[in-house]
């Protein structure tokens, strides 16, 4: 018998297997008037809605013809971190730059401070709140990344919240280690003494964290390709997998350097030269590419995904999270902004919130798709077809949100107007 089944689904959205590459991007299955069997946390089958009936479960729920996906994943997110920036705004309404506000102490910084001063518990409390309205927006695994301590006692601390949240269950999370964030005011003049901190670091992080990657943020005024290289190189003798902040501001070739180094994915990716997404398409590296940052940062040019995806290439969509650059947890919001400023369709855009994501961060194997002997990460949207997500934009969409098998987000409606 089963535990649950969920019948009468209007329009289920199954992903292929990934990593989707190129053309693939294209194409998003769906069965209509489809049902899930559910038992403990795992999906045991799936079928039509008829046959449905004749399955036994202790639980029955209607779906009322809703469309399910697979929990959407975001696989880039600076979800820990203290304080917020709020004065920045100003600065930038001003015509400050994102690197000149960095260059004379804030930006990163002005977060590097507030999170050394934070304990490990409210920073642990403002990460839960956030990653909580995260799943209410239907994300059900995520990546997380250090980066605001630039020494060892913070970055072991983000972390330690990072593993403290994942060991709770209800969401998934990949911890990423971006020591080499930012230059610290201590290290200014002394970068590669600074990186040889962060390299030294990497056998603690192993032993005392989950983190199974490591991140850079290879930038103008930040971390060199070289650097970068360095960085990605003694990651890999300490067991970790690579990912890099590329390309994000000036054309530097990191994204070449991620593709050189094996990457799981580089990310940003707005100022990847021709040959760098050539390369890039002709790999396993995914392109991770952060809408809501060229958005929040007021700019005209965005990551060039129809070129990457013209080439070949696997993109993902993410957040981008963080209390600077791009200060929303809305993962709905950034799938709107894949449609509007980098012309994806709809079928891309699915594809590159779930199965593309999932292979992120490395979890293909239990997030991104709907699969028989696969987690049950499941949400339900209040939508009448899936192209409709991303043509109504800003609000959430998400009806309610399964976690293995579980409900773990549901939404209240207080209607001014009762629906009769
Ligand atoms: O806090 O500004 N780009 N890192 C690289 C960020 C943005 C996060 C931040
Ligand atoms: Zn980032």
């Amino acid at each position: 018998m089963d535990d649950q089944i969920i019948e009468n689904i209007g329009t289920l959205l199954l992903p292929d297997a990934g990593p989707l590459k190129g053309e693939a991007m294209k194409e998003l299955p769906v069965r209509h008037q489809a049902a899930i069997a559910i038992k403990g946390e795992k999906v045991v089958w799936i079928g039509s809605s008829e046959e449905a009936c004749a399955r036994q479960a202790r639980h029955r729920f209607n779906a009322e013809g809703k469309v399910v996906s697979p929990g959407l994943v975001d696989p880039h997110t600076h979800l820990v971190f203290g304080g917020s920036r709020e004065e920045e705004l100003a600065l930038k309404q001003a015509g400050t730059t994102y690197l000149d506000i960095l260059k004379s102490g804030g930006g990163i910084l002005s977060t590097v401070r507030a999170t050394r001063q934070a304990d490990e518990s409210s920073l642990y409390g403002k990460a839960r709140r956030f990653a909580s309205g995260m799943a209410a927006y239907g994300v059900t695994s995520l990546e997380a990344k250090s980066g605001y301590g630039l020494d060892e006692e913070t970055e072991l601390k983000q972390l330690a919240v990072i593993d403290r949240l994942n060991d709770e269950g209800l969401l998934d999370i990949a911890a990423t280690f971006l020591g080499p964030h930012a230059i610290p005011p201590e290290y200014k003049g002394r970068e590669d003494a600074f990186l040889d901190q962060m390299i030294d670091l990497l056998p603690v992080i192993k032993q005392k964290t989950s983190a199974v990657f490591t991140d850079i943020f290879c930038e103008t005024g930040v971390f060199t390709t070289e650097q970068g290289a360095r960085f990605m190189e003694a990651s890999l003798r300490h067991g970790f997998q690579l990912k890099i902040h590329a390309d994000e501001i000036d054309p530097l070739g990191s994204t070449e350097l991620a593709v050189q180094y094996g990457a799981v994915s580089a990310d940003h990716l707005v100022a990847a030269s021709a040959e760098g997404i050539k390369q890039l398409a002709a790999s396993e590296t995914i392109a991770v590419l952060l809408p809501g940052t060229t958005f929040y940062l007021g700019k005209d040019t965005y990551a060039d995904a129809g070129k990457m995806i013209q080439e070949g290439a696997a993109v993902a969509l993410a957040t981008d999270f963080n209390p600077g650059s791009c200060v929303t947890h809305n993962l709905q919001m950034i799938m709107s902004l894949a449609a509007l400023k980098m012309k994806m369709t709809p079928e891309e855009i699915w594809n590159a919130v779930t199965v593309n994501a999932a292979h992120a961060i490395g979890m293909e194997k239990v997030a991104g798709r709907i699969t028989v002997g696969g987690q049950a990460d499941l949400v339900f949207w209040d939508i009448p077809n899936y192209k409709y997500l991303p043509y109504h934009y800003g609000v959430n969409h998400a009806r309610a949100v399964w976690k293995r098998g579980r409900l773990i987000w549901e939404r209240r409606e207080a209607d001014v107007f009762p629906i009769s």
